[in-house]
């Protein structure tokens, strides 16, 4: 009988596990750090071995195939020692698609923007009715899905970590956002490295499926020019003009954008989208031409995305106190999607940022910053590289080392009329838990201390 190991047990593993014995497989879970207990109630319910603390090699090269989590880099020595036995090693993505019958996929990737379009396109299939699941690097774990469930459409946003896994899956409709540096301690600090992992969202697809991409962003049209698959491709843009017989969205200098497959259409006015930016538009003409693209019905298709509000530490209005409104970024960990986040003010901003420093190349910001930051309050333990970037540029800089410290810098430096926005270009596991904890702290201090 095939031996399944399957090495991690977060989201990705234990749903991994569980269908693994659902499907008749001898499987064993091992984890060398601690399963979390609703975790472990699940795999003893379903009768799944497993181990904590620990990997016991023995067992783990015992495995016929092996079923690696994500967060799992392939320098860890569980991951060298089976590589040198060339045991086979998939992601939970590449296991679970051999157990989904006809369903069909729509697979979001890209380094900014997936969880907003994921959640925009699964918004848009549940309001048609359509039968649809949502996974991935987002919400419940795929394979227990698939495992526990039947439906016509999974919704899956994509890391380039669980693309690095899949070999034969095929996306019928791929989405890929941009293309821009991050996670590069993961692939030898080699950029196209990490570009050709992206590029996996489009392996295996064929002439009956879509791919909808970014025109606009260079890396992903350099890549998109060397293609030799005959996917029907998808593009969508604002400053670039490609025009494409399978379908394409273009937004206008209005504001306005259409989007095109074979001979269905829709139009929107992004003026009344509550997602507010450039970026969001791009995220909008996306998750329109992947859900025309799936047969859904244009004009529900605009409806959906009217209705659509940002989600959260994306963009996400508090509270508006004597006429400062206070946003929450919290996500924007690269200095990328804070270029969009202040892309798309139009009040003077006082911006929030640091944290901890992932290389950063603060350039980019600059021409925005100098145009609509009236002040930087910089929030991390070492703020020394942002205080230095932005010191002739920012009328105010401030430096603090606390939340609290932060917020009375920004409450004291707004006036009416003003944003104070959270947009910290940094990681933030100096001063808070994760990305998640930082945006709550935020929202608490506003609705509490104001
Ligand atoms: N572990 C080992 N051996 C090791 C190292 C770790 O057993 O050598 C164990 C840890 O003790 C831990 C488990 O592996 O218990 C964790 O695995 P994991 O880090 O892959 O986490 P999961 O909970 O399974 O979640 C993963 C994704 N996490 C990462 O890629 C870091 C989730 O994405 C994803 O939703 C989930 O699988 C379901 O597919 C989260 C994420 O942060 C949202 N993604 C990154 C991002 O968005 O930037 C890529
Ligand atoms: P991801 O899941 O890829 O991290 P999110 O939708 O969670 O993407 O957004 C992460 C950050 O990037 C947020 O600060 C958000 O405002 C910003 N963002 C969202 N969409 C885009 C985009 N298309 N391009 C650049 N930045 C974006």
């Amino acid at each position: 009988m095939k031996r399944i190991v399957v090495l991690g047990g977060g989201i990705s593993g234990y749903g991994s596990a569980i269908l693994a014995k659902k499907q008749g497989f001898d499987v064993f879970l091992t984890d060398a750090g601690r399963i979390a207990d609703r975790f472990k109630s699940k795999l003893e319910e379903w009768g799944v071995p497993y181990e904590e603390g620990g990997h016991t090699m023995e067992r783990v090269l015992a495995a016929t195939e092996v079923v690696k989590s994500p967060g799992i880099p392939d320098k860890a020595p569980v991951v060298q020692a089976l590589r040198e036995k060339n045991i086979p090693i998939i992601s939970e993505m590449e296991f679970a698609c051999r157990y989904m019958g006809h369903s069909k996929t729509i697979c979001i990737t890209g380094s900014n923007g997936k969880t907003t379009t994921t959640s925009l396109i699964y918004k848009i299939m549940c309001d048609a009715g359509m039968n649809v699941a949502l996974g991935g690097n987002i919400g419940e774990s795929f394979a227990y899905s698939v495992a526990t469930g039947e439906y016509d459409w999974y919704v899956l946003e994509l890391s380039s970590f669980q693309l690095d896994g899949m070999f034969r899956f095929k996306a019928d409709v791929s989405v890929l956002m941009n293309i821009t540096p991050d996670h590069l301690d993961r692939y030898d600090y080699c950029f196209q490295n990490y570009v050709d992992s992206k590029m996996r969202i489009t392996q295996n697809q064929n002439s009956r499926n879509h791919f909808v991409y970014c025109a606009d962003d260079e890396v992903v049209w350099r890549e998109v020019e060397q293609m030799t698959s005959n996917v029907r491709q998808l593009p969508f843009m604002a400053k670039t003009s490609v025009a494409s017989a399978a379908g394409d969205a273009f937004l206008d200098g209005e504001g306005i954008f259409t989007a095109r497959v074979g001979d269905r259409s829709l139009e929107i006015d992004t003026a009344k989208m509550q997602i507010k930016g450039l970026h969001n538009s791009y995220n909008a003409m996306a998750a329109a031409l992947a859900t025309l693209a799936a047969g859904v019905d244009a004009e529900s298709i605009e409806r959906s995305i009217y209705e659509f509000s940002p989600v959260e530490h994306r963009l996400e209005p508090v509270r508006e106190v004597e006429g400062v409104l206070y946003i929450n970024d919290s996500k924007a960990t690269n200095v990328d999607s804070v270029w969009y986040a202040l892309e798309s003010m139009t009040r003077p901003v006082v911006w929030i940022a640091g944290g901890t420093d992932k290389g950063n190349d603060y350039s980019p910001l600059k021409e925005f910053a100098r145009k609509k930051v009236k002040a930087l309050i910089c929030m991390g333990l070492d703020n020394e590289k942002l205080v230095r970037d932005f010191t002739d540029i920012v009328p105010t800089v401030v430096s603090t080392s606390s939340l609290d410290e932060a917020m009375r810098a920004a409450v004291a430096a707004a006036e009416r009329g003003d944003v104070v926005l959270l947009s910290p270009a940094c990681a933030s596991f100096d001063l808070f838990k994760n990305y998640e904890n930082r945006g709550q702290l935020f929202k608490e201090w506003v609705k509490s201390n104001i």
